[in-house]
């Protein structure tokens, strides 16, 4: 036998089509995946390595706001319009060619209804009235001295994965189909703060929150998830909102689709129902089956997906792979991840890398031998209330054909017998 083929029989297969067990990677991690021959350096008779230009004089001087390496401007967001519609659009985040849980700033996702307005802080104010026995107007320096809390959470559009419902498998980078989604480190003030130094009235239930871009865009959030984990977000990943994300202020709903996070926020108003503003109507409703539609639908379900392998990411020769993606819920902790090689015949549990944290992304890991046969991928993602990601056909069987928002079905990546050439595929 030799080393690859004793390799080969030790491993401990736990899935069909060559999926391993996590331990790999949970128990002796790093050393274990080296012997498993999941690393493929190049081998070496330990001869000194040439000195390189870059060694021979010293580098450039110190920069006072960092720039990434020139050879990474690949790395893009994949900007969209909507045709007719000046200031409307997205940009996707690039996730295949992101890792860890972290999005960096510059490529969080953006969706604007009607651009990205030119706040000066000094000239912006946020005003809270409605039923409250004090109405406040807060200045940007009045609003920095008050006590913040830190977090790291997703914030995710309830289009993103919109092109999976349509009747034909898309052929785009995940980024593409997926990347209205990102997770940063959010820093606030807890919205119950002002809330409990207005005072709220009796008989109070929602709050009209509004954005101070050309689009007005509002829309009316529950007085109970306001006061429970809702902030109005300062700093994202340590350093102040980018304009394109909401500068100087925005709402931050943790686990609520994205459009309720309203950016440039301007105004609160307190009130007994919800407002029924234009973006909570027309927009954000899905059409259900029997033709009634759904509106107010506030958490992003249990989802995961497939990072890589994925389209545009195939796979070059037969041998050991690490599948791996994010999964996040809108309802709290991920509890599981699994992982199926033979499209959903058999599954494995995934290693879910630490911390995983409340309404965050999760990434998980799995370890494959990839027999150079055909393959299809899938990854399931189960929560801590113990909710389930459907499959596509699932939610089509439940809402019908005429939703746009909030799918959270599986994604299913084919891979190629032979050429390794990755598709998304509807099972
Ligand atoms: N004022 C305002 N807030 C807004 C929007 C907008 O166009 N205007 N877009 C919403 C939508 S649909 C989403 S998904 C998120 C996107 O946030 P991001 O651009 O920071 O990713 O912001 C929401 N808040
Ligand atoms: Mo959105």
């Amino acid at each position: 036998m030799s080393k690859r083929d004793k390799q080969t029989a030790d491993l401990e297969f736990v899935a069909g089509n060559g999926l391993i067990h996590r331990r790999m990677f949970l128990t002796q991690g790093a050393a274990m995946a080296g012997s498993l021959g999941l690393l493929s350096a190049t081998p070496s008779h330990a001869e000194p390595l040439e000195i390189p230009p870059w060694m021979k004089a010293p580098g450039s001087h110190m920069s006072a706001y960092g720039q990434r390496s020139r050879y990474e401007d690949s790395v893009q967001r994949v900007v969209g319009g909507t045709p007719g519609v000046v200031g409307s659009g997205v940009s996707f985040t690039p996730i295949e060619k992101l890792h860890g849980t972290i999005t960096p700033n510059s490529l969080h996702f953006e969706r604007h209804h009607s651009g990205v307005p030119d706040i000066d802080p000094d000239g912006h104010q946020l005003l809270l009235h409605g039923l409250v026995d004090r109405p406040l107007v807060f200045s940007m320096d009045a609003l920095m001295r008050y006590p913040t809390v830190t977090r790291i959470q997703f914030l995710e559009c309830s289009g993103n994965s919109g092109t999976n419902l349509g009747p034909q498998a898309q052929q785009a980078p995940a980024g593409v189909l997926h990347g209205l989604m990102s997770c940063s480190e959010w820093t606030g003030v807890p919205l119950s703060i002002l809330l409990e130094e207005a005072g709220v009235r009796r008989g109070a239930n929602w709050v009209l929150a509004e954005g101070a871009d050309a689009a007005g865009m509002s829309r009316s959030i529950p007085l109970e998830k306001m006061m429970d984990d809702a902030i109005i977000a300062l700093y994202q990943n340590g350093e102040r909102l980018r304009p394109e994300n909401g500068y100087p202020m925005r709402l931050f709903l943790p686990g609520y689709e994205g459009n309720m996070s309203v950016k440039w926020l301007r105004r609160l108003k307190v009130n007994r129902e919800p407002t029924m503003t234009r973006d909570e109507t027309s927009h954000y409703t899905d059409v259900m089956l029997g033709g009634k539609a759904l509106i107010l639908t506030f958490p992003m379900g249990v989802k995961s997906l497939i990072t890589s392998p994925s389209t545009g990411l195939n796979l070059t020769e037969p041998g050991r792979y690490e599948i791996t993606g994010i999964a996040w819920s809108g309802a709290g902790k991920i509890a599981r991840v699994e992982v199926s090689a033979d499209g959903g015949n058999t599954w494995a549990e995934a290693a879910l890398t630490e911390p995983v944290l409340s309404k965050s992304f999760t990434r998980f890991r799995m370890a494959w031998q990839w027999d150079g046969g055909p393959a299809v991928l899938m990854s399931r993602a189960i929560d801590e209330s113990g909710s389930v990601q459907p499959t596509r056909e699932a939610l089509t069987r439940e809402f019908g054909e005429r939703r746009n928002y909030h799918n959270n079905g599986i994604q299913v990546w084919s891979v190629a017998a032979r050429t390794g050439e990755v598709t998304n595929v509807y099972a």
